[in-house]
């Protein structure tokens, strides 16, 4: 090669121009590739290619800070973690559809547990990630091409001045294609669309910050401004239905049915049940079927949280592993009071979304957990136990329970990727769509539906049965939204924001030995669990500060909001990301409009319970009963 060429690899100016393309590239490939952010037109489409300009300007230009001898490292370092951001949120996104907020990242130990999972969520394609990061490093470090990277000042000035102005640009697009968008917080596909994924993390890193201090800003009279908001929503507080105390002094079973929506009830592959166990309890129980999950980032937990408090999940993270030790007003510390015992049974790390502490903190007595399973190769799968040999095991615990119990039963085989590890659990052929996790998630889903018979078998074998309400429940979905044409095929129709919606339904069934049970048509979600329950008990609860509604109360409105502010009534379907309104009875999208109060109904209840928890108000509850007792 040509000296003169050759000296251009040790121009400072050279390496980082370079750089600062290849990064910028990268990020602009992982949009049009990983995350599919639906770009409405050619100004977001501009958007989405200068985002990431500012942002790598930035980071990259603080190595100049550096002392020369250790600024070729810092950048090498710098560049490292910016790719390494963009590529876990790639994976990420893969799975969760969604992107990572600090609170998530905090989860590491989740991560780490995965194994399979993480596996099967990395793609050849992925070396592209990281070809760039090599190259770098190799011309960095090589003693013919090293770069000197000394900039004059006025260079540096330059760059940041160019990061302010990409900023600005930035913001004021933004603000033209979503007014508000910053105060939106769980928008999270519109911020990374507008503010690219940089941008969106140190605007997350703030919110973190931010949420962190709300609890020392907090005061008492936030408590009472939320308890008017509940109050006043007509039949909510202290709504009974006409089943209030028909299960009094019974032993309660919850049964966290893992990821399993409501489209797999009363649904034929092959010509064959998906669900045979759960379709025929169905005609003996209290069926929901326009029952929804609230939950968030948080997943299972998340849908733990809701049921047992009748709070909301937070836009951000799971509360299972951000406000551990905040005051709560939960089923198990209610039931305390009328000498339940309170337990859950998991065949998961204890440590698995925090449950060893949030247990305690919710008033549960006793979590039964991995350790205390004969957990082998031969009867794991996936996340561990499979539901199977998990109910079998759990029975002689069940046995040893003072009564009466509120006992939680979370199963784990369908858990993504919906790995079958055995002939026998082969119970039903996959379906054939070609997207594996589609395909196979009707076998875990059979699998699932045989071990729930099973325990109800082993429950009436050890006389449990009579004495019990069993409550049956989808902790959040299973098929996210990147598999669309899939799910298309198999439900046999396009998948809008209103079908998608619709996916978000999970089954609800309750179970009542002796009741004869009904097809319950009210719209409702996992928030309105704790009041039902707590009412089908007889136990009244009053001026407590939740968001649910007993779910056979006859004024119950017809409502519920999932986490992404989405509304669903009895009439209308709002999906909040799409921001479209559609009519249920004819199924089409309708003038805005209409949907506009439930929209800021959505916005309001959510924001009242974010504030609960991240100021810990029920903190002042409890210190007011304490005064007057
Ligand atoms: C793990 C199980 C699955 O213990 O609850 O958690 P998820 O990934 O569904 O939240
Ligand atoms: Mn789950």
């Amino acid at each position: 090669m040509n000296e003169n060429y050759r000296g251009l690899f040790n121009k400072g100016w050279v390496f980082f121009t370079i750089a600062v393309l290849l990064l910028w590239i990268k990020s602009y490939y992982a949009f049009q590739t990983a995350f599919a952010l639906d770009i409405e037109n050619s100004i977001q489409q501009f958007i989405l290619v200068i985002t990431p300009i500012g942002p790598i300007l930035f980071f990259l230009g603080l190595s100049l800070f550096f002392s020369p001898k250790r600024r070729n490292k810092a950048f090498i370092v710098i560049y490292f973690i910016m790719s390494f951001v963009l590529f876990a949120n790639v994976v990420y996104f893969r799975f969760f559809n969604d992107f990572i907020t600090l609170p998530v990242l905090m989860q590491y130990k989740n991560f780490l547990d995965l194994g399979g999972s993480t596996k099967s969520l990395l793609h050849l394609t992925d070396i592209l990630y990281w070809i760039d990061v090599v190259i770098l490093i190799a011309w960095s470090i090589r003693k013919k091409t090293k770069p000197t990277m000394e900039f004059r000042k006025r260079t540096v000035v330059m760059i940041f001045a160019a990061v302010l102005g990409f900023g600005a640009v930035n913001l004021s697009l933004a603000e033209v294609e979503r007014p508000q968008l910053l105060v939106r917080t769980f928008d999270r596909a519109k911020l990374v669309k507008l503010l690219g994924i940089y941008n969106y993390h140190i605007y997350d890193s703030v919110m973190t910050a931010k949420s962190s201090t709300s609890r020392a800003f907090a005061d008492s009279n936030e408590l009472t401004e939320v308890l008017n908001y509940v109050n006043s929503q007509q039949g909510k507080m202290g709504a009974k239905g006409k089943y209030f105390g028909k299960a009094k002094g019974k032993n309660v079973v919850l049964v966290s049915l893992e990821s399993t929506q409501n489209f797999v009830i009363n649904r034929k592959l092959h010509g064959q049940e998906i669900t045979p166990f759960l379709n025929d309890l169905v005609k003996k129980s209290f069926y929901f079927n326009n029952f929804y999950h609230n939950t968030g980032q948080g997943k299972t937990s998340d849908s733990e949280f809701i049921i047992d408090n009748s709070l909301y999940g937070l836009p951000r993270g799971a509360v299972f592993t951000t406000n551990e030790s905040n005051e709560y007003n939960a089923t198990p510390e209610i039931l305390k009071e009328h000498n339940y015992t309170s337990v859950s049974f998991h065949g998961n790390n204890d440590s698995f979304w925090n449950r060893d502490v949030m247990y305690k903190t919710l008033g549960y007595d006793y979590f039964y957990s991995k350790e205390e399973y004969k957990v082998t190769e031969e009867n794991s799968v996936n996340y561990g136990l499979k539901d199977i040999p998990f109910f079998k095991q759990s029975m002689p615990k069940v046995k040893k329970l003072e009564k009466p119990y509120y006992a939680k039963f979370i199963t784990m085989t369908n858990h993504y990727p919906y790995i079958l590890n055995n002939q026998n659990m082969n119970m039903i052929e996959p379906a054939h769509t070609g997207d594996g996790s589609v395909d196979r998630y009707f076998q875990t889903v059979r699998y699932m539906d045989e071990s729930i018979k099973k325990f109800f078998n082993l429950m009436k074998q050890q006389n449990e049965y009579e004495d019990t309400i069993f409550v049956l429940y989808g902790d959040h979905y299973g098929i996210s939204e990147n598999h669309k044409p899939a799910m298309s095929e198999v439900l046999d129709k396009e998948i809008r924001p209103f079908e998608h919606i619709q996916l978000q339904k999970v089954p609800l069934i309750i179970h009542v030995p002796g009741m004869e049970g009904e097809k319950m048509e009210t719209v409702g979600g996992q928030i309105d669990l704790k009041p039902t329950i707590l009412n089908l008990l007889g136990i009244e609860q009053k001026n407590d500060v939740q968001f649910g509604t007993d779910l056979f109360a006859k004024t119950r409105k017809d409502l519920t909001i999932l986490r992404d502010g989405s509304v669903i009534t009895d009439q209308y379907v709002y999906a909040a990301e799409a921001n479209k309104c559609y009519d249920k009875s004819t199924k089409e999208k309708i003038n805005i409009k209409t949907c506009i109060p439930l929209k800021q109904k959505a916005e309001k209840e959510l924001n009242y319970s974010d504030k609960v928890v991240y100021g810990d108000l029920i903190r002042y509850k409890e210190s007011e009963q304490k005064e007057n007792k």
